[in-house]
């Protein structure tokens, strides 16, 4: 991954040649360039015809283009640095990739999805671009998610200039396969549609870029609609640029996107901005949408003739052309043999990409998760030192641990800071917060402002940064103050954090972690401070899943989370943290839990009880209870993780007692136990005696009075029960 500094400069020069001193320039383009241009937009174009065609003819499966967009598009790329700069383009962005340098074989090798295709091995649709040498970060299909990455991105650069030692390769851990390539004043493009800039993502983007003066090139390609809905539907007032006036530090930019001299006149004022330190910047580039919105769209029925003929008269292709031959930079002629050679280009490069290999059927497994570190195989013991502390306490000391190791590490969220205004720290005015749980405390004024900071109050800007910034190989440990309020996140979770490498066929990774305070038993922590909801992370491949149920196993966990290669949600139960159960003196810093073991927490030869979480000592005590009065003796399986999960440990215990109970916290249905409950019933039905039954809770949401609380989670006095009835059965 890594690029030298002199060969991203020759990518620069390239462009800024110096014209000859007669010779008359446009905006600083020459001649020679003003051809290439038309080149590169003519050849974007036939590229989409290309594509068209194939789809007519089955032999690939669909097509979106960039038809309209070329002029702005190839202006961009001219303004930035391929292979220096970052770039998350979205879909429309052919003529900006073509200008980096992607080549038109790679473009239809992803469009028959080819082995080779170098965006995605074949696993994403044509026109969602990604290109490791070149600095393009793998993109997917939801509108404005590319918006927070490209923040985080330009954060990361950031952060690596002011720290360059963090950018260090280190043995045993991630770090050992994730280069990091940073020169300090990198711009990190960002591109999306008129209709996207209503996302909320796309103003925490802008909120957090223009707040924390970030390098971010905001490019708004504005064709007039969304699909089907035109843009005074989706904008107050019908103009983003407009609206986005009041932002501090950023520069906006709107021009006439399907002219490539005034577009590239704007981009360039944009990166130059950027570049030197200013702040963010706006492009609103005015374009057009010639092909409808996708092969899968005819705007006929939503656009009469008289304005798409309108936009017609405005097409850059055509305008591009005449532009030439009327500035006798190209003759008729000339125009001819260009085109002729961009038609033969894209024949070769189609005939070639529909003769490609396909990928192999067997390697759809290949890069969920990371193939260079196993968090299954990361274990060391522990060295015991000092009294015994709490989970809170523990989780506290593996931040710090792991912090001190590791300086790609930055720890934000809401409220995580000790305090944002430092110099109130400095003062010694105050003690700090560090957490509402306090699980953070000390951290920044241990390890300084850059590297512990709160975040806006802003879920989806929280995990969004944090993909960007693991993508350029920052280690972010971040936090969701409640698990209840994960849900604007979810998009990023789901759709990015854990699909990134898989999607890319291994190009990208993100392997952010993300601290969330889970579940209930508070005693009035009512419906939305006691949710669980654990299946719904573990239901996503491609993302590891911790829920410890004490000091120890959280405080190891942690440890092997941050150092793993890939993406992890540590789900901390807020009733632990403080609990007197489970306490533990610390175990050094370099204590490893390995994903996917289990722990035996109580031997029995009876009846097996599979858990996690607040469960594990509701069950202890309801075990410990039915031994004591009925002789009962109970086997307690401890999942620790939840993906991985533990299978040999939960079928050694079930073959030993022939009777099984899954218990967890969450309502009953569609619950985490469901599945294993599944699993048990079918792989190991042969060695039952009894039905699976599961433990969990009611399946409504938790209420705030006690009494309520206490009948709708699991109580040990319902896992008492269960027990009970299954010895019997
Ligand atoms: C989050 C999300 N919602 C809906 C869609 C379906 N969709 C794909 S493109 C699109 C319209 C995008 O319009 P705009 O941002 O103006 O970009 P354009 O296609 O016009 O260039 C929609 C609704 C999606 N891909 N992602
Ligand atoms: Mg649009």
């Amino acid at each position: 991954m890594a690029v030298t500094r002199a060969e991203s400069k020759k990518h620069a020069t390239a462009v800024e040649e110096a014209p000859s001193r007669t010779e008359k320039t446009y905006e600083g383009l020459t001649r020679q360039q003003l051809v290439q241009i038309y080149r590169t937009m003519y050849l974007s174009r036939r590229l989409d015809d290309r594509e068209i065609v194939l789809k007519r003819l089955q032999k690939i499966f669909f097509q979106i283009s960039g038809a309209g967009h070329e002029a702005l598009n190839v202006a961009a790329g001219l303004a930035l640095k391929p292979a220096y700069d970052w770039f998350y383009p979205y879909y429309r962005d052919r003529a900006l990739c073509l200008t980096l340098g992607v080549t038109p074989y790679e473009m239809l090798s992803q469009a028959v999805g080819a082995a080779d295709d170098p965006a995605s091995g074949g696993r994403q649709m044509p026109s969602h671009w990604g290109h490791r040498k070149l600095n393009i970060v793998t993109q997917s299909s939801p509108t404005g998610t590319q918006l927070l990455q490209a923040v985080g991105c330009a954060e990361a650069g950031k952060y690596f200039s002011r720290r360059p030692e963090a950018a260090e390769k280190h043995q045993g851990d991630y770090r050992e396969f994730k280069d990091v390539m940073f020169h300090g004043d990198e711009v990190a493009y960002v591109s999306c549609g008129d209709g996207t800039t209503s996302e909320g993502e796309f103003w925490e983007a802008m909120n957090t870029a223009a707040n924390e003066k970030l390098p971010v090139l905001f490019m708004v390609e504005d064709n007039g609609y969304a699909i089907s809905v035109p843009v005074e539907v989706q904008t107050a007032g019908g103009s983003v640029s407009q609206l986005v006036r009041g932002f501090p530090n950023l520069l906006i930019e709107e021009c006439d996107g399907t002219d490539p001299i005034a577009s590239y006149a704007a981009c360039k004022r944009a990166v130059e901005h950027c570049r030197s330190g200013k702040g963010p910047a706006l492009v609103h580039g005015h374009v057009i949408r010639p092909y409808s919105h996708s092969l899968s769209d005819d705007e006929k029925l939503y656009r009469p003739e008289t304005e798409r003929q309108q936009d017609a008269k405005r097409d850059p292709i055509t305008r591009m052309q005449l532009f030439l031959v009327r500035e006798n930079i190209l003759n008729e002629e000339e125009i001819n043999k260009l085109e002729k050679s961009v038609d033969e280009e894209v024949q070769a490069a189609s005939d070639r990409a529909e003769h490609a290999t396909l990928p192999s059927t067997d390697s759809v497994y290949q890069h969920v998760y990371s193939q260079n570190l196993d968090p299954r195989t990361m274990a060391s013991e522990p060295r015991f030192e000092g009294g015994d502390k709490t989970m809170a306490d523990l989780i506290n000391a593996a931040l710090k641990d792991e912090m001190k190791r590791d300086e790609r590490i930055v720890i934000f969220g809401e409220d995580v800071a000790d305090c944002s205004r430092e110099e109130y720290l400095k003062q010694k005015q105050i003690k700090g917060k560090g957490g509402v749980f306090k699980l953070t405390a000390g951290l920044q004024c241990e390890y300084g402002g850059d590297r512990v900071f709160n975040s806006p109050l802003a879920e989806a800007n929280i995990v969004g940064r944090a993909v960007g910034m693991a993508t350029r190989g920052l280690k972010p440990v971040a936090e969701i103050q409640f698990f209840d309020y994960i849900w604007p996140a979810y998009h990023q979770i789901r759709n990015e954090l854990s699909v990134i490498r898989w999607r890319s066929n291994g190009n990208f990774s993100s392997a952010a972690v993300i601290r969330v305070a889970i579940g209930g038993y508070l005693t009035g922590g009512a419906i939305y401070h006691s949710q669980c909801g654990e299946s719904l992370f573990t239901h996503i491949p491609g993302l590891r899943v911790c829920f410890p149920s004490n000091a120890l196993d959280a405080c190891g966990l942690l440890h092997t989370a941050i150092r793993c290669d890939d993406p992890v949600m540590f789900l901390e139960h807020k009733r632990l943290y403080r609990e007197t159960f489970g306490r533990s003196p610390y175990p050094g810093p370099d204590y490893l839990i390995p994903f996917g073991k289990a722990k035996t927490v109580k031997e029995g030869k009876d009846l097996t009880v599979i858990t996690y979480g607040a469960v594990v000592p509701r069950a202890l005590q309801a075990a410990q209870k039915i031994e004591r009065e009925q002789g009962v003796s109970v086997e307690l399986v401890d999942l620790r993780t939840l993906n991985p999960y533990d299978w040999d440990a939960i079928a050694t215990s079930v073959r030993k007692t022939s009777r099984v109970i899954v218990a967890y916290e969450d309502t009953l249905s569609w619950g985490y136990g469901a599945e294993i409950a599944a699993r048990i019933a079918d792989e190991l039905f042969e060695d039952l005696d009894a039905p699976v039954r599961r433990v969990a809770a009611t399946d409504t949401f938790v209420a705030y009075q006690p009494v309520l609380e206490d009948v709708i989670l699991p109580q040990a006095d319902d896992l008492f029960k269960a027990m009970e009835s299954l010895a019997k059965f």
